[in-house]
Formats: structure tokens, sequence, C-alpha cells
């Protein structure tokens, strides 16, 4: 234990590169136009679910367990909303974003065995949008079992900044767990980028607190896997609960 702590700390503020091999986990994605609202109205999200890198295809979406949003900490389910898209491969919702402040998102998917993990997997994904540049709800913890609570506008990151976040529980930080960094692939609104079917790899220290460096503009991932803190289902299947939070960087200084 007293080695694995130590081990951790010496990584803690150094970036890990993955091996250029295709990233085999699974993510549930939340994609919109732009997470910068430009003006109040009605828009479109899109729930997917696949290799969100582009390492390989996109996958048939379970429906939801849950979806909600929060703007100026009141609750609205989305659930209703939703329609199927992309012949059962992903799903659209409607959002009508018309007073100013943050519209937090959270997607809880249905738990899902998945044979590559060998796991019941569990993803808990976040992506805040904004109108009009003021602040409300962004850096709230929501209550989901496991969650990303960014201490970073994530929708306003400039290219090449560092974002720094935490992981939590309901009950507490999630120290020396790995957080992922991936590159969403094909969002239509982002600038023309190069594959790159890898992943930046940071830990959180002893109080659930990473950093990472966002490499350029356009849509990101964060994904900390297996950091919730069940293990098992109810019926003893080995469980894994993610939390995945939606980044979106901007070249502003170019
Ligand atoms: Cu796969």
């Amino acid at each position: 234990m007293k080695h694995r702590i130590a081990l951790a700390s010496a990584l803690a503020s150094a970036f890990v590169l993955a091996q250029l091999l295709p990233a085999s986990a699974h993510m549930q994605m939340i994609a919109a136009d732009s997470l910068l609202v430009a003006r109040p109205g009605p828009l479109t999200l899109t729930l997917s679910f696949g290799h969100v890198d582009g390492s390989g295809p996109m996958l048939d979406m379970p429906r939801p367990a849950r979806l909600t949003v929060i703007h100026e900490v009141q609750r609205q389910s989305l659930l209703d909303d939703l329609t199927e898209a992309e012949a059962g491969k992903a799903f659209q919702v409607p959002l009508r974003v018309d007073g100013f402040g943050d519209y937090v998102v959270a997607l809880e998917g249905a738990p899902y065995f998945d044979p590559a993990e060998g796991a019941v997997v569990e993803q808990f994904t976040k992506a805040v949008l904004n109108l009009g540049g003021a602040p409300s709800d962004w850096f709230d913890q929501i209550g989901l079992p496991v969650e990303i609570v960014p201490m970073v506008k994530p929708y306003a990151v400039p290219a090449g900044s560092v974002f720094t976040g935490r992981v939590v529980t309901r009950t507490g930080a999630v120290g020396y767990t790995q957080v992922e960094l991936i590159r969403v692939a094909g969002n239509p609104a982002d600038p023309p980028e190069r594959p790159w079917p890898g992943a930046l790899t940071v830990i959180t220290d002893d109080e659930g607190i990473f950093n990472v460096t966002i490499p350029a503009a356009g849509s990101w991932l964060l994904a900390a896997y297996g950091a919730g803190p069940q293990k098992r289902t109810d019926t003893g299947q080995p469980l894994t609960q993610d939390a995945l939070l939606v980044v979106q960087a901007h070249d502003w200084f170019r």
C-alpha cells in the first residue's frame, strides 16, 4: 500500500502518455453544437455511446436510466423527451435554454454488460452548457454516485491551458484514481483534427484533484473509469462505475 501511494505521488504531477493503442473503453457522450450557447431558445443534445475517440464504431445505446438538467439549482428530467436517432445508435433530446447561466446536463446510463471489460458498466456523464457568460451552477457537485466536478469552466477552456477537476462520490474524494483525457472525434462544430486514438492519463491526488492540459481546441472527454464506490452489482457481478465530463476548448489566442 505504501509503495502504491509513493508511486501515485510520483505520478501525480506528471503526464503519462498512453501507448497509441485503441482505447478499449466505451464512452457515453453528450454533444451539442457548442457548449457556449449563442442565443436563448431551443437546442438539441445528442447522446451517444461507443468509441467516442474514433478508434472503433459507435454502438447501440441502451435507453438511459436518468437524464437531468440543472439550472440555478432547479432540476428537471429530460427523459420523457428522448427520441431515438441513427437507428438506435443514439438519442436526441431538445433542451430549452432561456435564462442566462449554466445548464448542467447529467446522463446516467443504464447498466450494461461489457464483454471487453468482463463487467457491468455504469457511466455518469456530465456536460455543462452556458448562456450569456454568467456563471451559475458549473462547479456544483450534483450528487451522482461518482462524478467529475470541474474547477475550471468546462465550456470555456482556452486551448493549451490546464484543466483542473475533482473526482468525488457522494461520500468523499476519490484519491489516486486515473483520469483519461480523450479526444472526441467527429463533432462537426470542432476544428479539423488529426486522429488521436490515445489518451492522456493523469491521476488524482488524495483530495481527488487532477490537472490536465487540454492540448487543442475542440471537444474532449475526461473519464475516471471504475472510480465509483460500488464494485459489485446486487447479484454479485463485477461492476465498474465511471465518471465522465465533457470539456470544450477554444482557440481564443490565435
Ligand atoms: Cu469496443
